[in-house]
């Protein structure tokens, strides 16, 4: 701790909430709010660290503070995500312990800077990998330069946030045994494909769709019938065709350069073009009644098949099944010209994440062993609009099952593993937001998502009163849930960042995504009938399981983001808003649970002559606990007077609070 920072703690803040002189939700709102008004957007609470965003370029991540925060130890300099960056790629190179970093927080709070911030620091520190010097230099380069491409297709406009991830994403980075970035993937989930066929009022389509539309060259243009943003459906049913902040024509040729890099090039390049000119124009397609029946004004095959549906019957139990073909009226045929859009586009986006993995695995190849990962995750963050669906619906239950990661190994364990120690202690009272998670995705009651699966498996999504089917049964189910209210044909989750009012309207074929696929794409069907059930919450329950799993097994820390406002100004302080998340971010919780102990190995202890008051510390079985932060204060100072050449344990014992 410097006398500078003592000096100017009363107008900027603390450091580290943990040394807060009381721990209430006013009292860590307003120290978050002192320390951003004096441009500090980092504040710590023991390690984890917590990022108010600025909404404005701060002056500190320059190559200065690259150097200065490399290899340093956590208290050396002030609170700053590089610390944190660096703590991980030291953990995992001393360690030899795989890394992840769980960034969270709502919409715009700041997640996907972050995660960059990372990235960028984790590139310029590690190291240069020697013999494969050129190989080391070209992965770092796809790691970075992948970033614009995936933004330009997987980012937009929303009400909340002007450059949203519209889509979950887990970065991991392989390293060498000396630290050298030696390969990577990318696993990405649940892209919000409705957005393709026409974004909410004030928001916008995926960023690439304006990229290509005002700033592609004039013989792309030509080749691609490229219009003004204007005069394509999908794009003014919105009414908004810019976003502060962003430069269309300077992220489009960002884009470009990630599509050389990641070596999407020639024919790939120009299809990628071709398909989201395709997209465009598809939406343009209207529909006129001709007698009953719907008939599109395009070529014959796609009128087909956006016009009628093809219907097997019968084929149970030895029966001959017969197939007839049905004409549709003007919605459904609007509905299959979208439900195609969205096929299109997502299976673009996979193939286009999958490019980027493609990429890296090739150069890896030519280094050979890697055997330490750092992941940084950088998901959707948890949304409420006036209107919620589907995907809302999803995204917010990710966010959930995050918040679970955070408290079960953050909160919970460490309690429990208290209790286990013989350590006499008061239990920390905490929302434990398992029961929403439940409420969700438990088969045993059946939770939202099994009600959902199961009217998906007995109705065909498409016949009418589905939507209405799912909220009647849902009501049945869940309303012993305190956190569930059904209303016709809306159902209310209070979620642990809010409440949120989910309209059923398509739900049921937004969970089932498959009869167009089935009639579009039928060399497909096959391969989902062997692989049922296919429905949507199926999958991301699936995905986010997968994703717990893989980061469970690494050494996580915790970055905990902050949107200060709604108008996505700097300098705007809403306190309601702050101390809202201050509260359901339990960083509260967080505080006191490190102030009444800080752990430390039995290996530091013995050695450690500190005149201390028997009531601070307790010697559980296997560990030894400090109680109050002057004491851990106290231990602090000795450590920097005296014990030097102990800080590298220390700081070991440090990480190991989590
Ligand atoms: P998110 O990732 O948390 O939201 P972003 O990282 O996209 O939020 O941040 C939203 C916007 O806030 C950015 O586009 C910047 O304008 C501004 N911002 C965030 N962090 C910083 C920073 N460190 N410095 C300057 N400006 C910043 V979402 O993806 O919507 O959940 O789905
Ligand atoms: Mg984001």
């Amino acid at each position: 701790m410097s006398f500078q920072w003592a000096k100017n703690q009363a107008q900027n803040g603390i450091e580290d909430m943990v040394l807060l002189s009381k721990v209430t939700d006013d009292q860590i709102t307003d120290n978050l709010k002192k320390r951003i008004n004096a441009d500090l957007m980092f504040t710590y609470i023991g390690p984890t660290l917590v990022a108010v965003n600025p909404y404005k370029r701060l002056p500190y991540f320059s190559e200065k503070e690259i150097e200065q925060y490399h290899g340093s130890a956590a208290y050396e300099h002030p609170p700053h995500i590089y610390a944190t960056a660096d703590k991980m790629f030291q953990s995992m190179i001393t360690d030899e312990e795989n890394q992840c970093v769980i960034i969270s927080g709502e919409s715009g709070a700041g997640k996907t800077e972050c995660a960059k911030l990372i990235m960028n620091y984790i590139a310029a520190v590690s190291s240069k990998g020697g013999t494969h010097g050129n190989v080391v230099e070209n992965i770092k380069q796809v790691i970075l330069e992948s970033n614009p491409l995936l933004e330009s297709f997987g980012n937009a406009k929303t009400l909340r946030n002007n450059n949203s991830s519209r889509f979950g994403k887990y970065f991991e980075i392989n390293f060498t045994k000396s630290g050298a970035p030696a390969g990577g993937k990318i696993s990405n989930f649940l892209l919000e494909k409705s957005r393709v066929v026409g974004p909410g009022q004030g928001e916008r389509n995926f960023h690439i769709f304006y990229q290509l539309t005002t700033s592609c060259t004039r013989e792309e243009k030509e080749a691609l019938g490229m219009m003004d943003p204007k005069y394509f459906h999908y794009l003014n049913v919105s009414r908004e065709y810019s976003a502060d902040g962003i430069s269309d024509s300077e992220e489009y040729a960002a884009m470009k350069r990630g599509m050389e890099i990641c070596n999407i090039v020639g024919n790939d390049q120009s299809s990628i073009f071709q398909i989201l000119a395709g997209i465009l124009h598809l939406g343009n397609v209207s529909f006129v009644e001709e007698g009953n029946d719907a008939k599109g004004i395009d070529k014959e095959i796609l009128n087909a098949k956006l016009t009628s549906r093809i219907v097997t019957t019968g084929g149970f139990g030895g029966k001959r099944s017969s197939t007839y073909t049905v004409t549709m009226n003007i919605e459904q045929a609007t509905n299959t010209r979208d439900a195609l859009a969205k096929a299109l586009y997502s299976r673009m986006f996979d193939w286009i994440v999958q490019s980027v993995n493609g990429a890296l695995a090739s150069l890896s190849r030519g280094i050979g062993t890697q055997s330490l990962c750092i992941g940084v995750l950088d998901i959707f963050g948890f949304e409420i609009f006036d209107k919620n669906g589907f995907e809302q619906f999803c995204i917010n239950y990710v966010n959930e099952r995050l918040q679970q990661i955070f408290i079960e190994l953050t909160l919970k364990s460490e309690q429990e593993e208290y209790q286990r120690e013989g350590i006499q202690w008061t239990p920390i009272d905490f929302f434990n937001n398992k029961v929403v998670v439940d409420l969700i995705e438990s088969k045993k009651p059946p939770g939202v998502m099994a009600v959902l699966d199961d009217i998906c498996s007995t109705m065909h999504a498409q016949v009418e009163g589905a939507d209405q089917k799912f909220v009647q049964k849902l009501e049945m189910a869940c309303s012993q849930n305190k956190h569930f209210k059904g209303q016709q044909s809306h159902f209310v989750i209070s979620h642990y960042a809010g409440s949120v009012t989910y309209d059923c309207d398509g739900f049921t074929e937004a969970n089932k995504d498959t009869p167009f696929i089935r009639n579009l794409f039928p060399e497909v069907v096959d391969e989902l009938d062997k692989k049922r059930p296919t429905t949507v919450s199926h999958k991301i329950k699936t995905q986010s399981q997968e994703l717990v799993d893989t980061l469970m097994r690494c050494t996580p820390s915790y970055i905990r983001c902050i949107k200060p406002n709604e108008t996505k100004r700097p300098k705007d302080w809403d306190n309601k808003r702050v101390e809202h998340q201050v509260r359901y971010l339990n960083l509260k919780e967080n505080i006191k649970f490190l102030r009444r102990f800080a752990i430390l190995t039995p290996q530091t202890w013995p050695s450690w002559n500190v005149d201390m008051d028997p009531k601070e510390w307790q010697i559980g079985k296997n560990k030894v606990f400090i109680k109050s932060p002057e004491s851990l204060f106290l231990l602090e100072e000795q450590r920097d007077r005296k014990f030097h050449g102990f800080a590298k344990i220390i700081q070991r014992a440090y990480r190991r609070w989590k």
